[in-house]
């Protein structure tokens, strides 16, 4: 495997692990052994064997290096043996009968871990358990926590761990921050196959099971990956993450009908088009068999769907489930619809609201394989937006949340911004539907889910990789893609607890761990601070969406942010203004619309107050936002400081290449803080209570 890509193992010079090792499981990790059994229950043998494999290979692999361990692999079968000194990797029902075992049943995917004092036993419950239990296990070494004679159990939280990728086959990605596609260039499929496979590794290391290759925006209807022109090159990318236990999805343009010119529609119920998508999934399904399905966005943002044909999208979305049924493929139909038409004038109109104004109603009208797709918030992965109501509301539908992990509205992979920070918060709304309806206890499948009231299978979320070096751009995004993949194994995971599993598998665990964990932590705040006051979002530069500009999108037919005047900011969306709260449970909704009890970090999403409202801390509002920008970019100072501090005790090119982007959103943060400042200032002509220079 290649020195060059792989990540979670920068640094590891420190590794706590290595002591853990000496106290003696050294000689254990000499000899694995893969216990792969002559079949498999249920069908595809080859595929399950193959994942099986690559687990066993994928634990040489870390041994190697991690710990420059060359371990001898060999293959047993199902019958009995006893247990001699060596790593044994395989099905937990096979190695509780092969080694008259009582290892507990842990859930789908999940995995037992046991040392003894002669052996590391790596059960999975199936064969993704097994790969996931061996890169648990190398993350534990590593971290130096697998002590002798533990027992460790884990299962994910939810079935479906998606990653989706924005990459248009032209090789650029929409909203992508660290180079081009991994998978496309010139219109064509056009990868380094090693580098997938390193990429399949980074996901499957932290359970990611799902990856949608293309952009939802399709767009370009005579280039479409569903035509024998490109299905041959999809099948190729799709072998290379099947050993990984990931499958893939597609994105599919509504229009593809008439846009591949074959039929002059494509109402979703019209007889010929059902026919048509039917026949074209059957072809789909020869070249690749276990393809997930579609993930689909529709009437969105210029996109076609079934508004077109005045259909709904449960007519739109069961149609094509029906033609991937029979190949046990999903629709993922993506919630963000708007097209939006919003003037300004017109104070009634609200665009957060449409996600649930679409949906809600059709609760319970969706095909059994067809997951809802929900944007976290209401409006589109702002710095701070409250949780969408429709989590908690949807009671008869399966379906997903999904994140942003590319840093489209938080700083773009220049700005340090550690995404688990907000993603905590969201786990832990309580969407006050039942007694046990906080967002991170609704995950799950099956009748406890059922009896919650909601069907949250998963997460998606879009990447932020591309074909720079490191990944992801700015080398500290890395924690964002592994924070994603942990939080959906384990959505009630803290965002310091993730930091400290990532910084000291990055970093080890000396000073340089210790740095850039508080650097992590401290990062969200300060990007806050700069950029969005008290959950008033959208005050960026238009397209590009990085940099300050308070109006930018406000008198845009895109929707309107703040609905800034002369004495009031912010927009009133109790039941007197929009509604919007209403679409709440009944506690949230009274708690949102109540000054006294809505949070002060989401005033200005719910509520238009004028500028000397008093705060909490007694300071008017105008104040408050003064101060916050000063503090913005003070936070970015000390994220420089903590970093120079740490100058010589890690790589140099990872040094001076997060140092040269920490400068950047120095000079981010200070264009933030004046534009901002000088912005409110001229609007209310009041100003700095301090008597600080806000404008230059
Ligand atoms: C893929 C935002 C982004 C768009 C993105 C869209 C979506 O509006 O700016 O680039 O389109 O969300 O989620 O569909």
């Amino acid at each position: 495997m290649t020195n060059e890509y792989d990540c979670w193992f920068q640094d590891r010079r420190s590794f706590t692990g290595n002591e853990t090792l000496k106290a003696g499981l050294r000689e254990i990790l000499r000899t694995v052994t893969a216990i792969v059994p002559g079949s498999l229950p249920g069908e595809a043998f080859e595929e399950r064997t193959a994942i099986l494999r690559q687990a066993a290979m994928e634990f040489l692999w870390g041994l190697k290096k991690c710990y420059n361990l060359s371990a001898s692999l060999s293959v047993s079968g199902e019958e009995s043996a006893s247990i001699s000194n060596t790593v044994y990797i395989g099905l937990r029902s096979n190695l509780n009968k092969k080694f008259s075992l009582n290892l507990p049943a842990v859930g789908a995917e999940g995995f037992v871990i046991k040392v003894t004092k002669t052996a590391l036993i790596i059960a999975g419950e199936d064969e993704r358990g097994c790969l996931y239990g061996v890169y648990r296990c190398l993350a534990l070494l590593a971290l130096g926590k697998l002590a002798a004679e533990t027992e460790i159990a884990e299962a994910p939280a939810a079935p479906i761990r998606m990653i989706n990728h924005w990459d248009n086959i032209d090789g650029s990605i929409e909203r992508g921050y660290a180079g081009r596609s991994l998978f496309f260039n010139n219109d064509r499929l056009d990868y380094d196959p090693q580098r997938i496979a390193d990429y399949a590794r980074l996901l499957a290391s932290v359970g990611i099971n799902r990856i949608s290759i293309n952009n939802v925006n399709v767009r370009r209807a005579a280039k479409l990956l569903i035509t024998e022109e490109y299905l041959g090159d999809v099948a190729k990318l799709a072998a290379i993450f099947r050993p990984f236990g990931i499958r893939l999805m597609l994105s599919i343009n509504f229009s593809a009908p008439y846009g591949l010119k074959d039929l002059d529609t494509a109402d979703p119920l019209d007889a010929r088009v059902a026919e048509w998508w039917k026949k074209r999934a059957d072809l789909i399904y020869r070249y690749i068999p276990d393809l997930a399905g579609f993930l689909v966005k529709a009437d969105s943002e210029g996109e076609p769907g079934p508004f077109q044909y005045g259909r709904t999208h449960g007519d739109g979305a069961n149609m094509l489930a029906a033609a991937l049924k029979p190949h046990n493929g999903e629709v993922i139909w993506r919630c963000f619809v708007y097209n939006s038409a919003q003037d300004w004038r017109d104070r009634s109109v609200d665009r957060v609201r449409a996600a649930y104004d679409n949906f809600k109603p059709l609760d319970g009208s969706f095909a059994d394989n067809v997951l809802l797709q929900v944007k976290w918030g209401p409006m589109d992965f702002q710095l701070r937006e409250p949780v969408t109501p429709l989590f908690g509301a949807l009671k008869k539908t399966r379906h997903l949340m999904e994140l942003q992990i590319t840093q489209e509205y938080t700083g773009q992979q220049i700005d340090l911004c550690y995404l688990p920070y907000i993603w905590e918060d969201i786990m832990n709304f309580d969407t006050a539907h039942s007694e046990h309806g906080k967002i991170k206890e609704l995950f799950g499948s099956g009748d406890r889910h059922l009896l919650q009231g909601g069907l949250l299978q998963g997460l998606a979320a879009i990447s932020n990789v591309g074909l720079d070096g490191n990944w992801t751009g700015h080398t500290l995004a890395q924690a964002n893609l592994y924070g994603y993949g942990r939080l959906c194994w384990d959505p009630s995971l803290s965002a310091a607890a993730i930091a400290a599993e990532w910084t000291g598998l990055s970093f080890g665990s000396g000073k340089a761990a210790d740095a850039v964990n508080e650097m992590l932590l401290k990062s969200y705040p300060a990007l806050e601070k700069y950029s969005a006051p008290f959950g008033a979002g959208g005050m960026i530069t238009p397209h590009s969406h990085y940099g300050p500009n308070v109006e930018g999108y406000e008198y845009d037919r895109w929707g309107d942010y703040h609905r800034i005047t002369w004495d009031r900011i912010g927009i009133d969306r109790s039941p007197q203004g929009t509604g919007y709260v209403t679409q709440y449970a009944p506690k949230n909704a009274a708690r949102f619309a109540d000054l006294a009890q809505c949070p002060e970090n989401l005033l200005l999403f719910f509520h238009r107050l004028p500028y000397d409202y008093k705060m909490k801390n007694g300071q008017t509002l105008l104040q408050n936002i003064y101060d916050t920008r000063f503090e913005g970019y003070e936070a970015v100072e000390e994220l420089i400081k903590i970093w120079e501090s740490i100058k010589g005790t890690l790589n140099a090119d990872v040094y001076e290449s997060v140092y040269a982007r920490l400068k950047r959103q120095l000079a981010n943060a200070r264009e933030w803080r004046d534009v901002l400042n000088t912005y409110f200032w001229r609007k209310t002509g009041i100003g700095d209570a301090k008597g600080r220079t806000i404008y230059e």
